[in-house]
């Protein structure tokens, strides 16, 4: 069969596209884990903007695909069903899937859409099974993970089992199934490699214990540096680390590090998410080792630095250093100092406008951002499908936005008990764009070309409604705000 699948071109503040289009690793590993008779072509929209449309009726034409899957986040959604009904006027007879946390986690809102089935929880069998069933025509109750109609009515299949993905029945990604190219960070070809999947922890904020549970479980590292070895060989210069959380092991994680030192891997940039509490408690040894690996940048989810808003988020435990099993407070300060140390760059994960939330617990948060992360990654409570947090948030009805679309993070459609979304998102706005700008010249020191070229772009697209007026303070920055809301209101009809 021919089969095309698609990730969405909705990006959200923190990633404009002229500097970071990253690939979406889940449309790959489907690629890899089908039967080998299919044709697949996997393409990353976010490659196309400017483009959408065009580029999907090409695709169309051009693959003639028999199945088409996409791949959606919640704040995609509206994208995704628009695209769903453009792909459906080109092709009447196409099947749709669609697979991801947002169908996963809330898949009545696709249920009516021109969609066929929807995938729940990790897709690579799922998807197998159901393209041998469409092929051979046969019916489709055990497949596991699987919604889908039947005689008019919508079907759950029972869940399916999280994989364990030490046993090889999860394939290598295919990246060759890929169609369209450009993937870039900060102007070095990227990709993606997973070496676990899940978590043990359970932020309150965070969709992946609704998605699969509380659980870890991790790749051998062969199959790990064999992966970073095919995305090399196909070009890249940087790696993501896309693990949810791949400090659980501590000891697996310095094995990956000696290993990529031992393959000569260490010529590339890593990229990965870390937990503050294991480098603070392991960084003496830990963060120079990943240094030598090639690790750059390290994304801690701090979360929030003061004890109550992380009470909240349930992220207490994860952000308290532990010295012989006991509390030594909170872990973020000298987690940070081990990375600086060993001259790795911190994207500070912190999360502003909970409920208790007022102007000073927010600046506490911004200058402490401002004081020690080298670029900030600050957002707003989300509610996305099907996590405790949301229920928290309806109960207490500080849900101020239901407008899914704008669901991307940085965009504030909650409230708090003292300040309004709005004003919420103004604050954190207004301090964030300076702290972006402090980084240019570390990252002009590694890429200076790529800097030279693109830095008008970046910083056009980090003062987006700003006012030299404005940002002199001799106009209400305010005004500049709504510039740059409305800006982004209107980037979002992608389609
Ligand atoms: C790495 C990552 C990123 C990276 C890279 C994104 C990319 N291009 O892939 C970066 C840092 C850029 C990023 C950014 C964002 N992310 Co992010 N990200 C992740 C993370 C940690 C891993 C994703 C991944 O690659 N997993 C590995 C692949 C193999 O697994 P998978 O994506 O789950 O796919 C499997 C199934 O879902 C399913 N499946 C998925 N798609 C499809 C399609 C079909 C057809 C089928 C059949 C099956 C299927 O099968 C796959 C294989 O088993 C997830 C959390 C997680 N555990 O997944 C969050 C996550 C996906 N991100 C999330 C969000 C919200 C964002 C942001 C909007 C804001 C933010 N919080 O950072 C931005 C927006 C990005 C943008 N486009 O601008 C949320 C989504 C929640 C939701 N309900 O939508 C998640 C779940 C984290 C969370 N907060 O809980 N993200
Ligand atoms: S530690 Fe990270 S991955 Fe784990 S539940 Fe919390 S936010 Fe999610």
């Amino acid at each position: 069969m021919n089969v095309l699948l698609l990730s969405m071109p909705d990006y959200f503040e923190h990633m404009p596209p002229v500097a970071v289009r990253m690939p979406n690793g889940a449309l790959t590993s489907l690629a890899g884990n089908v039967d080998s008779h299919h044709r697949v072509a996997v393409a990353d929209l976010i490659l196309c903007h400017g483009r959408v449309r065009e580029t999907v009726i090409r695709l169309v034409r051009e693959s003639s695909p028999e199945v088409v899957g996409f791949s959606v986040m919640t704040f995609q959604r509206r994208t995704a069903l628009r695209m769903i009904d453009l792909v459906r006027s080109l092709k009447p007879g196409v099947k749709i899937v669609v697979g991801g946390y947002d169908p996963a986690l809330e898949p009545e809102a696709y249920q009516g859409t021109g969609v066929d089935y929807i995938v729940r929880g990790e897709g690579e069998v799922t998807f197998r099974e159901l393209l041998r069933a469409l092929e051979l025509g046969r019916g489709l109750e055990g497949i596991a993970g699987l919604t889908y109609q039947d005689a008019g009515r919508w079907r759950n299949n029972p869940a399916r089992a999280v994989h364990h993905l030490d046993d090889g029945e999860i394939r290598r990604p295919n990246r060759g199934a890929r169609v369209l190219a450009g993937y870039t960070l900060l102007g070095r070809q990227v990709d993606v490699v997973e070496t676990s999947r899940g978590c043990t922890y359970d932020c309150s904020f965070c969709s992946i214990i609704q998605m699969r549970g509380r659980n870890f479980y991790t790749y051998s590292l062969e199959r790990v540096l064999e992966d970073i070895r095919d995305a090399y060989d196909r070009g890249a210069q940087s790696i993501f680390l896309v693990d949810d959380n791949i400090t659980l092991n501590v000891r697996r994680f310095e094995q990956l590090c000696h290993g990529i030192i031992a393959a000569g891997l260490n010529k590339l940039d890593y990229f990965v998410q870390a937990m503050t509490s294991a480098i603070a408690s392991q960084g003496e040894t830990l963060a120079p080792l990943m240094r030598r690996a090639g690790f750059r940048y390290v994304f801690l989810g701090i979360e929030n630095i003061l004890e109550g808003d992380l009470e909240f988020l349930r992220a207490s435990a994860k952000n308290t250093a532990r010295e012989n099993g006991r509390s030594q407070g909170n872990a973020t300060v000298r987690a940070i100092e081990y990375l600086h140390r060993n001259k790795m760059y911190v994207v500070g994960g912190l999360i502003v406008g909970n409920p208790d939330d007022n102007s000073q617990s927010i600046h506490a948060n911004l200058a402490f951002a401002e004081r020690y992360v080298d670029w900030p990654y600050i957002q707003h409570p989300t509610p996305y499908p099907g996590t405790p947090m949301t229920e928290d948030f309806r109960q207490r009805g500080f849900i101020t936005n239901e407008r899914v679309e704008e669901y991307d993070g940085t965009t504030a459609v909650v409230r708090s008990a003292h300040l309004s979304a709005e004003e919420i998102e103004y604050l954190r706005w207004k301090a964030e764009r300076w702290i972006k700008v402090r980084h240019m010249p570390a990252a002009f020191r590694h890429d200076p070309w790529f800097i030279l070229r693109y830095a008008p772009e970046m910083l056009a697209h980090t003062f987006r409604g700003c006012t030299l007026r404005g940002l002199l303070g001799l106009e209400d920055g305010r005004k500049d705000f709504e510039r740059y809301k409305e800006i982004r209101r209107e980037e979002r009809a992608y389609l």
